[in-house]
């Protein structure tokens, strides 16, 4: 199989003409209304992105370039870019070259260290994070080319040359910002010929006897790679990029918005959550103090973190491979069995309340536990391993739309005036 630039250079030619005629023949036609509701609320449903990567089905969760995620969850994260971007897993030839290519790329340059190393010690890790991936801008091959002139349909070329250096080298920088943060020693460097789900693992410096936190690492990294194009994190980085801003712009601004609470970030609150209730009744609740904790949590006007979603309308599947994950290593771990019976109780709750669309758990109900299992217990962290990962999905995204051209995103606001004018 050819490696992942000729499969493009293949397919986004094609793509684009699809595209392209696709709209001169339809382009009047209507398939999206918008209620004052949409309009104040989020434009929740309002249907307004191109995005192939993937779809989140309100009952079934994210499907993959057509393969529902728990069919593919034991592909590595490397083979998870390749289909984002191709609709194809690449043959073993493919994804050697596809490791090689991020082996060359992986480099993280000393002024970046430098930066990191001046930042004051609260600072943020998703601070940390961005700021490192803004500081390697002056990397961008997209802004050189982009100055030097290019034509359009070269546009995608060149982002996928930053978003592959991005990719390769996010992980070292990601368990560098670890190590400095929280005083583990040096920064360990990536190894050569390793995958990047092993790697990553092995940069964050966590002890690993049985080799079990690799293999999460890899499924965290593959269960979190794309929830298509209109969630916060996907949306700015889209809108960024469609200003023709380069990845690493389009990267860091998409990563701004996934540290929000009510996105990313909630996987530190989940944990949270979990070990108060467990300190407040002394262990592993028993199911009626889950449910007395639920309801004081909601009475105090807050929202049950890792449950609920804007999208979905089941158990997420993410959630679901990570209870699997869970049940089969460390099925006695008391705040395993926290979060699991957590699973039975909460969503019978949450369905006495008819404002709250979706009572089932979110992908970050569950996958806490686990980290913190294996000694990763820094909460704070939880959403820059969560961001290793949608950068694949952002700059999957990303590349697909330099290739077929999409405009620059503008959409129309009004003031009440004219929206009350409109009723
Ligand atoms: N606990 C309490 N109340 C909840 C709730 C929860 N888990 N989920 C939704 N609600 C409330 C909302 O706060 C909202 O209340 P108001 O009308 O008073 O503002 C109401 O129910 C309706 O919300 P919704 O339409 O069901 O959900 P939204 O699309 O507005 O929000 C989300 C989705 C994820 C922000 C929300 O469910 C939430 O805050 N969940 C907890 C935080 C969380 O787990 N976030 C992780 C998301 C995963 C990701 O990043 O993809």
């Amino acid at each position: 199989m050819a490696t992942l630039q000729k499969k493009l250079a293949e397919q986004i030619p094609q793509y684009r003409e699809k595209i392209k005629s696709f709209a001169k023949e339809h382009g009047d036609k209507e398939i999206s209304k918008v209620t004052v509701g949409q309009f104040l609320g989020g434009l929740r449903g309002v249907m307004g992105l191109l995005c192939d990567t993937s779809v989140v089905e309100p009952d079934k969760g994210l499907i993959i370039r057509g393969y529902p995620l728990l069919e593919i969850k034991d592909k590595w994260p490397e083979e998870i870019f390749f289909c984002l971007l191709t609709g194809e897993f690449p043959d073993a030839e493919a994804k050697k070259a596809l490791q090689m290519d991020l082996d060359k790329r992986s480099y993280v340059p000393e002024y970046v260290w430098d930066v990191l190393m001046a930042m004051p010690e609260d600072s943020h890790p998703m601070a940390m994070l961005n700021t490192a991936i803004l500081v390697l801008e002056r990397e961008s091959v997209f802004r050189k080319m982009y100055s030097e002139g290019m034509t359009k349909d070269q546009y995608w070329i060149p982002a996928l040359e930053d978003s592959l250096s991005i990719l390769a080298k996010i992980p070292s920088i990601a368990a560098g910002v670890y190590r400095i943060r929280y005083g583990h020693g040096d920064v360990i460097p990536w190894t050569m010929g390793l995958d990047l789900g092993a790697n990553y693992a092995n940069m964050l410096g966590i002890p690993d006897p049985t080799g079990e936190f690799a293999e999460l690492m890899r499924l965290y990294l593959t269960f979190h790679c794309d929830h298509e194009g209109g969630n916060v994190s996907a949306y700015t980085c889209f809108t960024v990029a469609s200003a023709l801003s380069d990845p690493y712009y389009s990267a860091s601004a998409g990563l701004n918005g996934l540290a929000g609470p009510l996105h990313g970030l909630a996987n530190q609150e989940c944990l949270n959550w979990i070990l108060e209730l467990m300190e407040k009744f002394g262990g592993v609740p028993t199911e009626e103090e889950i449910d007395k904790n639920t309801r004081e949590t909601l009475a105090a006007g807050q929202v049950v973190p890792g449950y609920g979603h804007a999208v979905l309308r089941a158990t997420d599947p993410r959630f679901a491979g990570f209870l699997e994950f869970g049940k089969q290593h460390i099925p006695d771990d008391p705040v395993f069995m926290t979060v699991a019976r957590v699973f039975d109780v909460v969503p019978k709750v949450l369905k006495e309340f008819p404002k709250i669309k979706n009572p089932w758990p979110n992908v970050d109900a569950g996958s806490g536990s686990l980290l913190y299992h294996y000694g990763l217990r820094e909460f704070e962290y939880y959403t820059v391993l969560f961001s290793v990962s949608r950068v694949m999905g952002m700059m999957a995204q990303l590349i697909l739309h330099r290739g077929i051209g999409t405009a620059i995103n503008r959409p129309k606001s009004l003031d009440f005036n004219r929206l009350s004018g409109l009723v």
